[in-house]
């Protein structure tokens, strides 16, 4: 690792990167190795590779234990639990949405031939906000769907009511909120369903895999024929299907890494102490503080930056970031709104999504989990704490990298 002694140290200027190796945001976290290819062997041995075999009946057994919930059934990723959840629920016409999230949950309501009507988020949470929400329902609106952005819950009590006062149905996306809880009860209980995502990136994974959560049997039947092409019996179908089934080695990933997963959130845990201590006090960058009173995962290390702080843009110092191999993201820019299929048919949206519109320009996110280590932390702080200090000299020569750039 290489510390940062002047301006022109910055790997962006000319000096040595301060990490050989790319720090990724979304590294996946492993469990005991030997505990999943043993597993994996028996799968093998078994010739049971997929369609509800025991690795995938064990661990739906686990995740209904872990959340407390009635029905948890796996899913071959969320963007599928998502779908598979909304035509369960039959919902049509229009279903309101953040804007400020991964373009999945938006897709997802499109891919079913439904109008996703965006929503703005609130500013301290990033979750969609109930106020906004109210305002968007048209006769057309069967359906809400929130996101439990970063692992912090949706304002649970009042979409809860807003639902039940129009009767919409309340889909959480819970890609993020593995292992979270509201008001001491874990993520997976609310609304009519929650739906998980164990993609390789989420601090938990199975590969590729989700999970939809729900206590109602009613639904969490069809969903589970749904899931299966609608098989309601060997050679009989009772509803249209599609294949969102688990396989057996996403199951045994996920086993094992359950196993794991008090390591898993002790790095998380540890590495947001050790961003907030090393964050603390640069000027203009703030840092999304969790609620450690309820149960957090701490996937996400989200920074905003705060251009009439500090003189550099967020997007400047993800440049630099990335010279120095700490590949930060811009999670969820450019906003949902701003992407296609939606931009065009919708251009001037974005003057009705002000704090969505903040965020897409302010949000950062770090790496962590399990392949971070704290001197690793300590040194990603050093190189925003240096830039931001040395703000206007870093800025007067980035002028200038552009204007060489500018002038090949
Ligand atoms: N709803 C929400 C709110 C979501 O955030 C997501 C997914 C979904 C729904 C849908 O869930 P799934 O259908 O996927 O189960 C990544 C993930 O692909 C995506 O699953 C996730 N959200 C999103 C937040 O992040 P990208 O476009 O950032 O992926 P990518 O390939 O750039 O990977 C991120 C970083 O992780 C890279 O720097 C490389 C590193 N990486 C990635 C993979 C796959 C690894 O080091 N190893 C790996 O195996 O979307």
């Amino acid at each position: 690792m290489v510390t940062k002694k002047a301006i022109q140290d910055f790997a962006i200027f000319g000096g040595r990167p301060s990490f050989s190796q790319p720090l990724h945001v979304g590294r996946p976290n492993i469990g005991n190795k030997e505990r999943l290819l043993q597993r994996i062997s028996e799968v093998l041995d078994r010739r049971w590779l997929t369609n509800a075999g025991p690795c995938v009946e064990e661990f739906e057994q686990q995740l209904r234990q872990l959340l407390s919930v009635g029905h948890c059934d796996s899913m071959c990723n969320a963007t599928d639990g998502l779908q598979l959840a909304m035509r369960a629920m039959e919902l049509s016409g229009e279903v309101i949405v953040p804007a400020f999230t991964f373009i999945a949950t938006v897709h997802a309501v499109k891919w079913l031939g439904f109008t996703p009507v965006f929503c703005d988020v609130d500013p301290a949470t990033h979750t969609i906000d109930p106020a906004r929400v109210e305002e968007l329902i048209t006769p057309r609106t069967t359906g809400i769907l929130g996101v439990h952005l970063w692992g912090q819950p949706c304002y649970i009590e009042e979409l809860t009511s807003i639902a039940r006062r129009h009767g919409l149905k309340l889909l959480f996306d819970a890609a993020h909120a593995f292992n979270c809880s509201w008001r001491g009860r874990m993520i997976g209980n609310f609304g009519d369903a929650e739906v998980f995502s164990f993609h390789a990136t989420k601090f938990f994974n199975t590969f590729e895999g989700g999970a939809l959560a729900t206590n109602s049997a009613e639904l969490a039947q069809r969903v589970r024929r749904m899931r299966n092409f609608g098989f309601a019996g060997l050679d009989e179908t009772d509803a249209l299907g599609t294949n969102a089934k688990m396989s057996e080695a996403s199951a045994a990933m996920g086993l094992t890494n359950l196993e794991s997963l008090p390591d898993f959130l002790a790095a998380n845990y540890r590495n947001y102490g050790a961003y907030c201590r090393w964050l603390d006090g640069i000027s203009g960058v703030h840092m999304l503080q969790y609620d450690t009173s309820e149960k957090r995962n701490y996937q996400y290390i989200v920074l905003e930056v705060d251009e009439s702080q500090t003189p550099l843009t967020r997007d400047q110092l993800q440049d630099i970031l990335w010279a120095e191999n700490v590949l930060a993201r811009r999670y969820f820019y450019p906003g949902c709104h701003r992407m296609e299929p939606y931009a065009s048919t919708m251009p001037n949206i974005g003057g009705r999504l002000p704090v969505t519109e903040r965020l897409v320009r302010r949000v950062l996110v770090l790496p962590t989990g399990t392949a971070v280590d704290a001197e690793q932390i300590e040194m990603i702080c050093g190189i925003l704490r240096f830039a931001v200090s040395h703000g206007e000299d870093t800025v007067e020569r980035l002028r200038g990298l552009r204007a060489v750039a500018h002038n090949r």
